[in-house]
Protein backbone atom coordinates (compact mmCIF):
# COMPACT_ATOMS: atom_id res chain seq x y z
CA UNK A 1 0.00 0.00 0.00
CA UNK A 2 1.61 3.33 -0.73
CA UNK A 3 1.83 6.05 1.77
CA UNK A 4 0.29 9.20 0.60
CA UNK A 5 0.11 12.90 1.86
CA UNK A 6 -1.20 16.03 0.92
CA UNK A 7 0.15 19.88 2.18
CA UNK A 8 -1.75 23.24 1.18
CA UNK A 9 0.32 26.40 0.54
CA UNK A 10 -1.11 29.66 1.84
CA UNK A 11 0.49 32.71 3.38
CA UNK A 12 0.51 36.38 3.64
CA UNK A 13 1.82 36.42 -0.03
CA UNK A 14 -0.62 35.51 -2.89
CA UNK A 15 1.00 32.46 -3.35
CA UNK A 16 -0.70 29.26 -3.42
CA UNK A 17 -0.52 26.00 -4.44
CA UNK A 18 -1.23 22.40 -3.28
CA UNK A 19 1.41 19.19 -3.18
CA UNK A 20 1.09 15.76 -2.93
CA UNK A 21 3.57 13.20 -2.00
CA UNK A 22 3.82 9.43 -2.56
CA UNK A 23 5.76 6.14 -1.26
CA UNK A 24 5.80 3.18 -2.35
CA UNK A 25 6.66 1.84 0.91
CA UNK A 26 9.12 2.02 3.72
CA UNK A 27 12.53 2.93 2.04
CA UNK A 28 11.27 3.94 -1.18
CA UNK A 29 11.83 7.46 -2.96
CA UNK A 30 8.49 9.85 -2.40
CA UNK A 31 7.30 11.42 -5.79
CA UNK A 32 6.12 15.05 -5.21
CA UNK A 33 4.00 16.51 -7.87
CA UNK A 34 1.51 19.50 -7.57
CA UNK A 35 1.19 23.13 -8.66
CA UNK A 36 2.09 26.58 -7.09
CA UNK A 37 0.61 29.88 -8.27
CA UNK A 38 1.32 33.76 -8.13
CA UNK A 39 5.54 33.23 -7.93
CA UNK A 40 7.87 35.16 -9.75
CA UNK A 41 9.46 34.44 -12.57
CA UNK A 42 12.26 32.04 -11.99
CA UNK A 43 14.12 29.83 -8.54
CA UNK A 44 12.23 29.82 -5.00
CA UNK A 45 13.74 27.57 -1.86
CA UNK A 46 11.62 24.35 -1.12
CA UNK A 47 12.17 23.11 2.23
CA UNK A 48 10.17 20.80 4.98
CA UNK A 49 10.83 22.73 8.33
CA UNK A 50 10.38 21.04 11.25
CA UNK A 51 7.40 21.96 13.18
CA UNK A 52 3.68 22.05 11.74
CA UNK A 53 3.03 24.78 13.39
CA UNK A 54 1.37 27.53 11.58
CA UNK A 55 0.37 29.64 15.08
CA UNK A 56 2.69 33.09 13.55
CA UNK A 57 2.12 32.23 10.23
CA UNK A 58 5.15 30.29 8.18
CA UNK A 59 7.73 31.77 11.04
CA UNK A 60 6.29 29.04 13.70
CA UNK A 61 7.45 25.95 11.42
CA UNK A 62 11.00 27.09 12.49
CA UNK A 63 14.18 25.66 10.72
CA UNK A 64 14.54 23.39 8.19
CA UNK A 65 13.87 19.69 8.95
CA UNK A 66 17.69 17.94 10.67
CA UNK A 67 17.07 15.66 13.07
CA UNK A 68 20.54 14.78 11.79
CA UNK A 69 22.33 18.04 12.78
CA UNK A 70 24.05 18.07 9.12
CA UNK A 71 24.39 21.58 7.61
CA UNK A 72 22.46 23.02 4.48
CA UNK A 73 23.12 21.09 1.19
CA UNK A 74 21.43 20.11 -1.89
CA UNK A 75 18.54 17.97 -2.16
CA UNK A 76 21.46 15.02 -4.07
CA UNK A 77 24.07 16.16 -1.37
CA UNK A 78 24.93 14.14 1.31
CA UNK A 79 25.59 16.19 3.61
CA UNK A 80 22.40 18.12 3.20
CA UNK A 81 19.52 18.75 6.03
CA UNK A 82 16.50 15.82 5.61
CA UNK A 83 14.14 19.27 4.61
CA UNK A 84 16.36 20.13 1.59
CA UNK A 85 14.16 19.72 -1.78
CA UNK A 86 16.21 22.45 -3.09
CA UNK A 87 14.39 24.93 -5.85
CA UNK A 88 11.23 24.83 -7.26
CA UNK A 89 11.12 27.06 -10.28
CA UNK A 90 8.19 29.33 -11.87
CA UNK A 91 7.82 29.79 -14.86
CA UNK A 92 7.54 33.62 -17.05
CA UNK A 93 3.84 33.77 -15.76
CA UNK A 94 4.29 32.62 -11.88
CA UNK A 95 3.53 28.74 -12.09
CA UNK A 96 5.05 25.88 -11.51
CA UNK A 97 4.08 22.02 -12.14
CA UNK A 98 6.07 20.10 -10.16
CA UNK A 99 7.12 16.39 -10.84
CA UNK A 100 10.26 15.41 -8.82
CA UNK A 101 11.35 12.77 -6.36
CA UNK A 102 13.17 12.81 -3.01
CA UNK A 103 15.67 9.90 -1.80
CA UNK A 104 15.78 10.88 1.90
CA UNK A 105 12.25 12.12 2.91
CA UNK A 106 10.06 9.64 3.54
CA UNK A 107 6.56 9.49 4.79
CA UNK A 108 7.01 7.00 7.94
CA UNK A 109 9.62 6.29 10.26
CA UNK A 110 12.91 8.13 10.94
CA UNK A 111 12.95 10.94 8.29
CA UNK A 112 8.97 11.39 8.19
CA UNK A 113 7.89 14.74 6.86
CA UNK A 114 4.24 14.25 7.69
CA UNK A 115 3.09 16.67 10.34
CA UNK A 116 6.13 18.97 9.12
CA UNK A 117 5.74 22.08 7.19
CA UNK A 118 6.33 22.48 3.59
CA UNK A 119 7.99 26.33 2.99
CA UNK A 120 8.15 28.11 0.21
CA UNK A 121 10.49 31.25 -0.27
CA UNK A 122 11.19 34.22 -1.44
CA UNK A 123 14.34 33.76 -3.21
CA UNK A 124 16.59 31.36 -4.47
CA UNK A 125 18.69 28.52 -2.36
CA UNK A 126 22.04 28.72 -3.02
CA UNK A 127 22.46 25.07 -1.87
CA UNK A 128 24.94 25.71 0.53
CA UNK A 129 27.41 27.74 -1.75
CA UNK A 130 26.92 30.76 -1.05
CA UNK A 131 30.37 31.21 0.71
CA UNK A 132 28.98 32.71 4.08
CA UNK A 133 27.17 30.95 6.90
CA UNK A 134 23.73 31.66 6.50
CA UNK A 135 24.48 29.94 3.38
CA UNK A 136 25.19 26.56 5.35
CA UNK A 137 21.87 27.18 7.25
CA UNK A 138 19.29 28.23 5.04
CA UNK A 139 21.19 28.79 1.66
CA UNK A 140 20.04 32.40 1.61
CA UNK A 141 16.36 31.88 0.50
CA UNK A 142 14.91 34.96 2.19
CA UNK A 143 11.90 35.14 3.58
CA UNK A 144 8.63 32.74 3.48
CA UNK A 145 5.54 33.50 0.99
CA UNK A 146 3.77 30.54 1.88
CA UNK A 147 3.47 27.62 3.55
CA UNK A 148 1.45 24.39 4.96
CA UNK A 149 1.69 21.35 6.90
CA UNK A 150 1.93 17.98 5.48
CA UNK A 151 -0.98 15.89 6.20
CA UNK A 152 -1.91 12.22 5.12
CA UNK A 153 -3.88 12.40 2.78
CA UNK A 154 -7.79 10.56 2.43
CA UNK A 155 -7.88 7.52 0.54
CA UNK A 156 -10.00 7.54 -2.41
CU1 LIG B 1 12.78 26.91 4.03
ZN1 LIG C 1 18.39 23.18 4.84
Amino acid sequence: MPIKAVTILAGDSPVKGQIFFEQAGPGQPVKITGELHNLTPGEHGFHIHEFGDLTNGCTSAGAHLNPYKKTHGAPQDTERHVGDLGNITADAGGNVKLQSEDKIISLEGQNSIIGRALVVHEKNDDLGKGGNEESKRTGNAGGRLACGVVGIKKTE
